[in-house]
């Protein structure tokens, strides 16, 4: 049986769900969904990174303890999650016990292996970032993210033995081109291990940090952040069974930011092999978003909130935009006019209109009774057909490449195409001469069979549309008759509903 195991970046709780988190669970939310759909075993993991130096900061500030607050904010990505509709599998949080545990034990077989070590240390070390740096990774001396001089501190700690997997890690990068994908975020790891990788720190003394893991092997220390975080892509499957590990593991594929390219491409890859546990099968690297040409801040108060796009214009749209506008692994850039630009064109005049004109015709003329379809189809019939048969391998091809713009794109060339359709054959002229009326039923059946493509093509990328194309053809949810072959939808007699409005035209003042 076909699998696919699909992550995304365990959230940290210092902030809440926004156009970038939310991207990445509408990219993954949306693969998901395609091989689900296709009849792939899938599962599908999110949750919230909860441990560290910048979390139990975030929870001084609130003036809580850093398990209430914790608790509260993961409960909001979970619940803002939900609300957009994402279709997840499992939400895991680094603090659960099972996690706790997992990460314990690969701390220990690691330690035991000899691949951990004490040593002394002193380095620069930024706060924010919760790591050191090196000389040649500041910039000016500061760090690169915070603009901040970083701290000197000394300290004893644990480390691992991550220089010793390099050269492992970096045939196999070079033998796999697809490991790390889009290649310019593999070159960029390549470029990491083609120079000497240092080895991890991976221990906090308590006397500067509590909120973590303890080391099992020495209670006077917690785990970094990130060899606790990164091991929840395997401890959320190990909690389910080793049989489900074995399943799912060989076809993981994890979804990051640009901005984590380094733990998910170096660290987490030398853990596994330190571990003993197998790579994963794909790490894809998506861009960064921008609001208005600028990087999104919470000082700036520029930051989109997933859950006020679903209020203003529908969270299929928001959907719909997100993936149509962003080539993966490219930035983008977050404008309204854009936003409202495509919505009306695309959604609300292409779609929209298409799917009210049809309804509508078929109603007028017919009360809605989807009539036969005769043997000899018209070369627009048969062509109308085969353009929606290429686009469902067109869009299969884009999306094993994580082109998801370009997947929108050919089922917007379907639409076009079937609007063509509709000028070509011009029911509504033939409908004037009464003799013409039965080709007018074989048209309009033409079209009803087009939006009964579209239901199932679209349900991936807009999971709500798709349904409400289903209701509106009256099927109920996974009707077969919707994964019927062209002309084989609608049994005699088959009713379909009256049109409604999709999505109304935004107005913009003075743009009339
Ligand atoms: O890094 N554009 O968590 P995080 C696009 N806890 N995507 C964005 C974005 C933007 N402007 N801003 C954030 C962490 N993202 C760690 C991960 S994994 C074991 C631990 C998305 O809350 C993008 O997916 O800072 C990025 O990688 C992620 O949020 C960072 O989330």
């Amino acid at each position: 049986m076909d699998r696919i195991y699909i992550t995304t970046p365990l959230y940290y709780v210092n902030a809440e769900p926004h156009l970038g988190s939310a991207y990445t669970m509408i990219l993954s939310d949306t693969l998901a969904r395609y091989y689900r759909a296709k009849g792939y075993e899938t599962f599908y993991l999110t949750g919230t990174d909860e441990h560290g130096d910048k979390i139990a900061q975030a929870a001084a500030n609130a003036k809580l303890d850093p398990k209430e607050f914790t608790d509260q904010i993961s409960a909001t990505f979970r619940a803002v999650w939900d609300e957009c509709g994402f279709a997840y599998d499992h939400f895991i949080r680094t603090t659960d016990d099972y996690h706790i545990s997992y990460v314990q034990e690969v701390l220990n077989t690691v330690y035991q292996s000899g691949d951990i070590y004490f040593d002394r240390y002193s380095g620069l070390y930024c706060f924010g970032c919760e790591r050191f740096y090196t000389d040649k990774e500041l910039v000016n001396g500061k760090c690169p993210d915070h603009l901040i001089e970083p701290n000197l501190i000394e300290e004893e700690n644990y480390f691992f033995r991550m220089s010793k997997y390099q050269d492992h890690l970096l045939r196999h990068i070079e033998t796999h081109p697809q490991f790390i994908r889009p290649e310019g975020y593999r070159n960029e790891v390549l470029a990491m291990l083609r120079e000497p990788v240092e080895d991890l720190c991976i221990s906090r003394p308590k006397s500067r940090l509590t909120w973590g893991i303890e080391l099992p092997f020495d209670n006077r220390y917690v785990t970094y952040v990130w060899f606790d975080a990164l091991i929840n892509y395997v401890s959320a499957l190990k909690r389910r069974g080793e049989g489900e590990f074995q399943k799912f593991w060989p076809e993981a594929q994890h979804f990051i930011g640009k901005d984590i390219v380094k733990p998910h491409g170096v660290f987490w890859p030398t853990m596994l092999l330190a571990a003993g546990l197998p790579l994963y099968k794909h790490l894809n690297v998506h861009g960064y978003w921008t609001v208005e040409g600028k990087k999104m801040s919470k000082s700036i108060g520029n930051t989109i909130s997933p859950l006020e796009m679903k209020q203003t214009i529908g969270m299929d749209a928001f959907r719909y935009f997100v993936l149509r506008e962003s080539v993966f692994g490219q930035d983008a850039d977050f404008r309204r006019e854009s936003l409202i630009g495509r919505y009306n064109a695309d959604l609300a005049n292409n779609l929209g209109n298409l799917v009210s004109r049809v309804l509508a015709m078929q109603g007028k003329y017919f009360a809605g009774v989807v009539q036969p379809l005769g043997k000899q189809w018209t070369d627009e019939d048969n062509e109308l057909k085969s353009v929606y048969e290429k686009v469902e391998s067109e869009i299969g091809r884009h999306l094993a490449e994580l082109q998801f713009h370009r997947a929108l794109e050919v089922l917007w060339a379907a639409l076009d195409h079937t609007n063509r359709y509709i000028v070509q054959t011009s029911p509504f002229t033939l409908m004037k001469d009464p003799a013409n009326q039965a080709r007018v039923g074989e048209i309009l059946h033409h079209l009803l069979q087009a939006i009964c493509q579209l239901a199932r093509l679209l349900k991936p990328f807009m999971p709500d549309t798709a349904k409400e194309l289903q209701s509106l053809l009256a099927f109920t949810e996974g009707d077969p008759a919707l994964e019927a072959s062209w002309g084989n939808s609608f049994a005699a007699g088959h009713k379909v509903s009256s049109p409604k409005v999709l999505f109304p035209r935004i107005e913009v003042p003075g743009n009339e």
